[in-house]
């Protein structure tokens, strides 16, 4: 089956902790230059405007870093991606800092309510921090919490103001359905850099996480079949990528690299093959960040595995 893609560009870097991530989506497409390619040109685009102004302000919580901005984004990635699934076309989200993820998540939900939502996250990190846990107040870690409207308050260690409280709130509750998807519906894969608050949370919610040491020892094959099997309830499937899943050695640009990743092959292999069964509606990629870079290698291996993974629709 053929699909009409429509490249959801979010050059958004509010979310993360260090500079750059905003210039990822444009690294991508000069990637697709150097390899020649058409692939830019082939398939429509759109680009949501973002709020990075607001990286010069200094107003804020130090537990939530400019929410007021990071709850306009993911309202706008949401109302993009849920037209663009209303037109029968295919998201594939490329986009900055990971929190805008919780947009695209909602913008699913709103295109289909009624559907059972299934979450693929491909990450070096569990994205399941809520202002009163992260360690760090990038919001970039805590999209799934977003989504899960997850507060985590038995792990609490942050107090907040009333303002970041109600930022909070909207922000879990963008669209009006809360929560948009279930533990059970969520799949980690190469998941390997988390604090204690997280850790109790997937323990607790006996999450399924695929290792990358389980994924080498058994096989990609295997890992795509148990994972689609795990999401079998689920109508709909989402597979975000952020690229520090992948090895250090290949993730020197981005943000937050973490031993013991992928390789762009595995990675390659595993996207592309998740791809072609028929619930998942939307992929993305997320965090590529040229400003640490060398020879902008990190977009190159994001652009090899987006063209792996959209090619596999016409193997089907
Ligand atoms: N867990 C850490 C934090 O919340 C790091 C999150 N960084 C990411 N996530 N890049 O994908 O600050
Ligand atoms: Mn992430
Ligand atoms: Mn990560
Ligand atoms: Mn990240």
């Amino acid at each position: 089956m053929t699909k009409t893609l429509k490249i959801i560009e979010v050059k958004s870097e509010i979310g993360a902790g260090t500079r750059g991530a905003s210039l990822g989506v444009d690294a991508i497409r000069i990637a697709a230059l150097d390899f020649g390619s058409r692939f830019f040109k082939k398939h429509k685009s759109v680009e949501v405007p973002n709020e990075n102004h607001l990286l010069l302000e200094t107003t804020g919580s130090p537990y939530a870093k400019r929410i007021s901005g990071i709850l306009t984004m993911v309202e706008r990635v949401s109302d993009e991606v849920r037209a663009t699934l209303d037109r029968q076309e295919f998201p594939v989200v490329l986009a900055g800092d990971h929190s805008t993820a919780a947009g695209t998540i909602a913008g699913i939900k709103a295109a289909y309510p009624k559907s059972k939502l299934g979450v693929i996250w491909i990450d070096a990190h569990a994205d399941l921090h809520s202002p009163y846990t992260t360690p760090s107040g990038n919001m970039h870690g805590m999209p799934l919490a977003m989504a899960l409207d997850e507060d985590n308050m038995d792990a609490r260690v942050n107090k907040l103001d009333q303002e970041t409280i109600n930022y909070w709130y909207q922000l879990k509750n963008v669209g009006k359905i809360a929560p948009k998807i279930n533990y059970r519906d969520l799949v980690l894969i190469s998941a390997r850099d988390m604090e204690k608050p997280e850790e109790s949370l997937l323990k607790r919610n006996k999450v399924k996480i695929f290792t990358t040491a389980e994924l080498r020892k058994r096989g990609v094959e295997r890992i795509v079949i148990e994972t689609l099997k795990y999401l079998d309830h689920c109508d709909l499937i989402y597979v975000s990528f952020d690229v520090d899943s992948l090895d250090p050695t290949a993730s020197r640009g981005t943000g937050t690299p973490v031993a013991q990743g992928l390789t762009e092959r595995e990675a390659g292999n595993l996207m592309s093959r998740l791809i072609t069964n028929q619930k998942v509606c939307c992929f993305e990629i997320v965090e590529v960040n040229p400003t640490l870079d060398r020879e902008n290698q990190m977009a190159e291996h994001a652009f090899e595995i987006l063209i792996k993974a959209t090619n596999a629709f016409r193997n089907e």
